[in-house]
């Protein structure tokens, strides 16, 4: 369990202090009541109906308020406890016996990737003797440096490699594996089982060439950027030219509130985070974008949708058929560019109506600054 092991910066000696005095404070008239406490979750975070409780029985009525399958854990001085699963609309309970202390309270699908995007807090438990709550400050401190982190300006610069792949319209080459998953995709599983079929995520693949360079940075919710450009000629000899113009935040595919810059993400696959078309794999950088498309030297739009990801090593050599369902633990060096038509603009002249190249063995840095 190496959770806790994010960096802490100057603040925790201001942390530590701060629980102490907030827990010191805290009127427990009747430490063995059992508490109630009601929690919320969604796309992308964990409401609780109280930041902190009594000592003693505590039950927790959880309600899935998002889209997609979430689950709840609580965890903290040495115990862990969760439901799996909840799915959309539906709700559980837990009840749990809670010592003196912080404890994290969090969605734990798709291995902390839905935690990673927001869904956890924290429950303070207080009790009438607190002595034991002090050294167990690990959460107060992972708040401060989550809090720190919202302000720092994150950045990387991507520059693509090695062989370079065009993918073409073809079947899902896992479709037994992506099936249980698309069954959670409610409104958009038509779309994405049509894909299965016949869509961008196959193993029929022509060589192609060209380069793509970007600088993306994650700067908070609202504020990510892109700058970038992308030179490929496809199958038919067609040259295109992509220049980033800015980070799509709204109305995403696949995910309707899930947009920006997002950097070190473990999700697809079975993670139920974004399409199960692509196999499961860690992302150093991924993001959605609008960008202006040209097809030999003439604007086609100036609202192409892009989503770029720099991911784990999907494809093998050869012939660049996908490898693998979960490929989570390959080299991070592959480079995804994939270009669909604005939204209300007709399908690119291109096979299946979208453009998708990948470069095979890219590198990333951080950009000086
Ligand atoms: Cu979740």
């Amino acid at each position: 369990m190496n959770r806790k092991s994010t960096e802490v910066g100057g603040r925790t000696v201001v942390s530590v202090a701060l629980l102490g005095a907030l827990v010191g404070a805290a009127p427990r008239p009747h430490p063995d009541a059992p508490s109630h406490v009601s929690a919320k979750l969604s796309e992308w975070k964990v409401e609780l109906s109280q930041a902190s409780v009594g000592a003693g029985t505590v039950t927790f009525t959880i309600t899935n308020a998002g889209s997609i399958p979430h689950g709840f854990e609580v965890e903290g001085q040495g115990i862990e406890k969760e439901i799996e699963r909840i799915q959309p609309g539906a709700s559980d309970t837990l009840t749990l016996t809670l010592k003196p202390g912080t404890y994290e309270v969090y969605c734990p699908v798709g291995e902390d990737s839905h935690k990673k995007l927001g869904m956890e807090t924290h429950l303070k438990v207080a009790g009438a003797t607190s002595s034991g709550s002090a050294g167990y400050g690990g959460s107060e401190m992972r708040e401060s440096s989550r809090g720190e982190r919202l302000a720092k300006v994150q950045a990387i610069r991507v520059t693509s490699g090695g062989p370079v792949i065009q993918i073409l319209p073809g079947p899902f080459p896992f479709p037994d594996s992506a099936a249980p998953i698309l069954q959670a995709f409610g409104d958009e599983r038509e779309g994405l089982e049509s894909q299965v079929k016949n869509g961008p995520y196959s193993n029929n693949v022509a060589r192609s060439s060209g380069s793509f360079t970007f600088t993306a940075w994650d700067k908070g919710a609202t504020r990510d950027s892109v700058d970038g450009l992308a030179e490929f000629t496809t199958q038919d000899g067609a040259r295109w030219k992509l220049v980033l113009d800015r980070v799509q935040t709204k109305d995403v595919p696949h995910h309707p509130r899930f947009g920006g810059v997002i950097l070190g993400l473990y999700y697809h696959g079975a993670t139920q985070v974004h399409t199960p078309l692509v196999p499961t794999i860690n992302s150093a950088v991924a993001l959605w974008a609008f960008g202006h498309l040209y097809k030999n030297d003439q604007l086609v739009t100036d609202n192409a949708m892009v989503h770029v990801m720099l991911l784990s090593r999907t494809r093998r050599d050869g012939d660049f058929a996908l490898a693998c369902w979960d490929c989570s633990k390959n080299k991070i060096e592959e480079l995804q560019l994939q270009i669909l038509p604005g939204p209300g603009e007709p399908k690119l002249d291109a096979p299946g109506g979208f453009l998708f190249v990948n470069w095979e063995k890219s590198s990333s840095r951080k950009p000086a600054s």
